[in-house]
């Protein structure tokens, strides 16, 4: 059971039932993101150099430069990121928007280099995971760099949680879950 309660204020909380989402700042010292954004691009500088094209690249350039994408599992990578995701202050926000002792189901770091990006199409992350209840499950955004809309900030479509998992497609061998446009209608 954790010791400290009622980090999320109820106005948070509301919002977050309502809307799908919350941004609650200030969860971790800059000095920890800082330290994680380093061993971000030091694993990204290791696998780059046999990369998995399928989930790592999202472009692969004409004089054979290959733009990170994202790093899968990077709690088995360095010991660092079960620190962070571990983290006491982190986990008990999310015990209180979960309502229940969360468990880990996936990690992943998305990178968004410069002039490249690293755009990924709208989705639900329910459509991968197929939780049910789907309110017994809660994605994470852990912002590494300060973003905004310019630099490759998480958007979110108000409500959307309560429209049930709609259809997905395979836009690319990269995208192969991309929530689609012609499905129940709120992406159009
Ligand atoms: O940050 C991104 O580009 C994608 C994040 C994402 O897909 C997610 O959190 O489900």
């Amino acid at each position: 059971m954790k010791e400290n309660s009622e980090m999320v204020t109820q106005e948070q909380m509301d919002h977050y039932l309502e809307k799908g989402w919350v941004v609650i700042e200030g969860i971790f010292d800059h000095a920890v993101v800082d330290s994680i954004a380093k061993i971000v691009t030091t694993i990204i500088n290791e696998e780059i150099k046999s990369p998995d094209v399928s989930t790592m690249t999202g472009e692969r350039l004409e004089s054979g430069e290959i733009i990170p994408r994202k790093i899968n599992i990077p709690f088995f990578k360095h010991p660092s990121f079960q620190e962070f995701v571990l983290d006491d202050r982190f986990n008990n926000i999310i015990e209180e928007l979960l309502g229940d002792t969360p468990l880990l189901l996936r990690d992943q770091v998305f990178t968004k280099p410069p002039r490249h990006g690293g755009p990924v199409p709208y989705h639900q992350d329910n459509f991968h995971y197929q939780c049910f209840p789907a309110d017994d499950v809660i994605t994470a955004w852990i912002a590494l760099d300060d973003v905004n809309e310019e630099n490759g900030c998480l958007r979110y479509i108000n409500g959307s949680h309560k429209e049930g998992i709609i259809s997905h497609y395979q836009k690319s061998a990269a995208e192969p879950h991309t929530a689609s446009s012609r499905g129940k209608g709120i992406l159009k």
